[in-house]
């Protein structure tokens, strides 16, 4: 599984359903859209994978001076909750589409507020610890390999992994990121489960977000801060007894990222996060869900 990194220039914008706003100072910046996958064209060549990246290590921090309105009301350490950068921006997205698997990718923070995104969720967020850290496969009960905590509208619970988690709270910062997201996809998220990976060796096996109470006809808005790691799906008929020749999606998921797992990508393609020695830093993911209250 391993990526050939070419940096691209930005691909054309395919912003129809998802409501974006144009107009933009910020896209001046030389930015280089994040994404592992095959170019449409080629999924059954043997061509070696190409890679492209959209990498927000290499792109300068903004200087807000003079360049931002005010919004004081919602500025919460030294983070706008308002998102005034980002709405401000062009997004540029990114389709995937393959045997029903369709995502959407495009770098939705810039640098500076996934950055402080990121350090605000560091401090504020505390995740599951003893029972509640741990899932129910196959008869046993083990450790998570990362950490989880999940919040969302009062009442809603949601069952995974043989477990049922509730929904906390909303954090103020999280409940900003899922505005923002209802802006950029129309979507009403009501639920997000958020999985910190403390370095490389943390990971996430195959699944499908596949559950009974989620709203099977909206997305699932996953949104990436932190490490770039490698990130891929695989469809379910690949091995016996079918083996159907499709190939994997593999994808790097950036800091500031935002990738949209539409349906019915997870009726039929498993997802995972793998261990990666060279990506040690922290990560922290956001997966916005919408369930069906009961
Ligand atoms: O960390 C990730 O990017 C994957 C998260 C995920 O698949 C999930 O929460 O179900
Ligand atoms: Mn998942």
């Amino acid at each position: 599984m391993d990526f050939h990194v070419i940096k691209t220039k930005q691909f054309p914008l395919s912003d129809g359903i998802l409501g974006t706003k144009k107009q933009s100072d910020e896209t001046s910046k030389e930015q280089k859209i994040g994404i592992a996958s095959l170019p449409e064209e080629n999924i059954n060549s043997k061509k070696k994978r190409k890679v492209d990246v959209l990498d927000c290590t290499s792109c300068e921090h903004v200087n807000k001076e003079g360049n931002e309105e005010p919004h004081n009301s919602y500025l919460y350490k030294n983070l706008d909750l308002a998102f005034p950068s980002v709405k401000r921006r062009s997004l540029q997205w990114r389709k995937i589409i393959r045997n029903n698997l369709d995502l959407d990718y495009t770098l939705l923070f810039p640098c500076d507020v996934a950055d402080s995104l990121l350090q605000v969720l560091e401090n504020e967020l505390d995740y599951f610890t003893g029972d509640l850290a741990k899932i129910h496969i196959f008869g046993k009960w083990l450790d998570v390999p990362r950490k989880q905590v999940t919040y969302g509208d009062p009442g809603l619970t949601y069952k995974y992994s043989g477990i049922v988690r509730p929904a906390q709270p909303w954090p103020q910062p999280l409940e900003a990121v899922r505005d923002l997201l209802g802006n950029v996809t129309g979507y009403n998220f009501n639920f997000v489960l958020v999985n910190r990976y403390k370095d490389g060796s943390d990971k996430m096996g195959e699944h499908k977000d596949d559950e009974r109470d989620l709203d099977s006809q909206a997305p699932i808005a996953s949104v990436s801060l932190g490490q770039a790691r490698d990130f891929y799906f695989r469809h379910q008929d690949t091995k016996p007894p079918k083996k159907l020749n499709i190939e994997k999606v593999l994808l790097q998921l950036q800091h500031g990222s935002l990738l949209l797992m539409n349906p019915p990508t997870n009726q039929f393609w498993y997802h995972a996060l793998p261990p990666r020695k060279s990506a040690p830093g922290v990560r922290i993911n956001l997966t916005f869900r919408k369930i069906i209250p009961h």
